[in-house]
């Protein structure tokens, strides 16, 4: 079974979407297998984000993701790295398909509700950037 790392990003939880986000996983067949709040430090921000470094919204991306309580996810399922991506939406909500997370529910485009692993390779390092083994069950 394939694993993947979810964010509920700073405004997702400060909107009061955990719920929304929660059970659109568990209506599209995606266990829960970790979970925790945590509230990220500037410099956890960057190195969970090291791979943008170079991009023009790097600070302001993690200010952003710094600025308030997130909930970290390790979901589990059958090709779950790109349903997760496909329930989410595009990166920029305009560009979203209808019903997805994203074009539901995002503000801006960096302000966009969710984080999802993008690759098996990224799935594992975020994976253990949050947790341990013990802190995973299933
Ligand atoms: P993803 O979250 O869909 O994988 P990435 O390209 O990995 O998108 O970018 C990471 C995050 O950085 C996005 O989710 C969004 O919050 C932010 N971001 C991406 N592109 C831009 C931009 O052009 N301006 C501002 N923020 C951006
Ligand atoms: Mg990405």
């Amino acid at each position: 079974m394939e694993k993947t790392l979810s964010i509920i990003k700073p405004d997702g939880v400060s909107r009061g979407l955990i719920g929304e986000v929660i059970s659109r996983f568990e209506k599209n067949k995606i266990k829960i297998i970790a979970m925790k709040m945590i509230h990220m430090t500037k410099i956890q921000a960057q190195g969970f984000y090291a791979v943008h470094k170079e991009r023009p919204f790097f600070g302001s991306l993690t200010d952003f993701m710094s600025s308030g309580p997130v909930v970290v996810m390790v979901l589990e399922g059958d090709k779950v790295i790109s349903n997760n991506r496909e329930l989410m939406g595009a990166t920029n909500y305009k560009d979203a398909a209808p019903g997805t997370i994203r074009a539901d529910f995002a503000t801006e485009i960096e302000k966009n509700v969710v984080h999802g692993s993008d690759s098996p390779q990224s799935a594992a390092f975020e994976i253990g950037f949050f947790f341990n083994s013990f802190e995973i069950a299933g």
